[in-house]
């Protein structure tokens, strides 16, 4: 985005400029430049979610304007992500660290077809930083998969990421096969990603559709406690 910044000293500028300057280094696909302004940020008292919302998502939904308009194409776009993570591996374990109990376990994936894992790894972190177990199947997750994880892990929630407009409706494919199972209620099924809205997780028999990942922590929780009141009850 800019050429004529060779010689900016990141250090030097005040936030708002830095934040400005991080969203062309990310748009520039520049990772040591992230990480060097993220580990400023933190050094001036940064919340690392507030790092991760403002900057680094900020940054991310400019690139992905600029993607759907064709003046970025993939392998730029990629070097972006890459960006991305390299700021995102600085914030996991702070976010992680908040000393907040267990308070339930999750399984969760991008769906078969589906490689866009940024959201997913964002939402795993937040979930962990808000004291829940994650387990992060990773990507392109047939049906089989996810079984196999929900066997194995027992978690109480699958969460499952689809960012593409073909991919998410496999999310359907994975809860009736849960359904036919009779597995359905076992767990608490929570769906994620920018093409979907409540309507389309109502649809699919999702739990809840969660629009980022702070809605993904605040619905945990609160399906958490829900079955906790009525595991409660029951006794
Ligand atoms: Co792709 N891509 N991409 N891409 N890409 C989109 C999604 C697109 C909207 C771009 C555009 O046209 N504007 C478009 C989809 C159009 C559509 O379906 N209608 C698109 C396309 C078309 C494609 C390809 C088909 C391009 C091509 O090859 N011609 C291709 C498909 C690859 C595939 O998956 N099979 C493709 C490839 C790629 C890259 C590999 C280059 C790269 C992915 C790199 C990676 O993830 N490792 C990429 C990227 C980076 C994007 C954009 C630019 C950014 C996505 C992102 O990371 N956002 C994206 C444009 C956009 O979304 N604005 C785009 C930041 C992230 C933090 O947000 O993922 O929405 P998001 O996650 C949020 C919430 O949605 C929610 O919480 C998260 C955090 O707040 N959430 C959940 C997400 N998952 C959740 C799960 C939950 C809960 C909440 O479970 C409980």
């Amino acid at each position: 985005m800019n050429d004529e910044d060779d010689d900016l000293i990141l250090a030097d500028l005040p936030d708002d400029e830095l934040v400005q300057q991080m969203f062309d280094d990310l748009y520039d696909g520049l990772r040591d430049e992230i990480e060097e302004a993220v580990h400023i940020l933190l050094d001036r008292g940064w919340e690392p979610y507030n790092i991760l919302t403002e900057a680094l998502v900020g940054g991310m939904t400019i690139v992905g304007k600029d993607f759907r308009d064709g003046i970025l194409f993939v392998p730029e776009v990629l070097l972006a992500a890459n960006a991305m993570k390299g700021g995102m591996a600085i914030l996991k374990p702070l976010l992680a660290e908040t000393g907040a109990p267990r308070v339930g376990k999750m399984v969760i994936g991008t769906v078969k077809g589906d490689i866009h894992d940024i959201g997913k790894n964002l939402v795993s972190m937040m979930m962990e930083g808000a004291g829940f177990e994650v387990v992060d199947i990773g990507i392109n997750n047939a049906v089989e998969k996810y079984l196999d994880a929900l066997e194995s892990e027992k978690p109480d929630i699958l969460g499952m990421s689809a960012l593409l407009t073909t991919t998410m409706p496999y999310m359907k494919v994975v809860i009736d096969t849960m359904a036919e199972k009779g597995i359905r209620d076992d767990y608490i099924v929570l769906v994620g990603g920018a093409p979907l809205n409540e309507e389309f997780g109502r649809a699919i028999g999702a739990d809840a559709y969660c629009r980022d990942a702070a809605v993904a922590v605040e619905t945990a929780k609160t399906f958490m406690a829900r079955r906790h009141n009525s595991m409660a009850t029951a006794v």
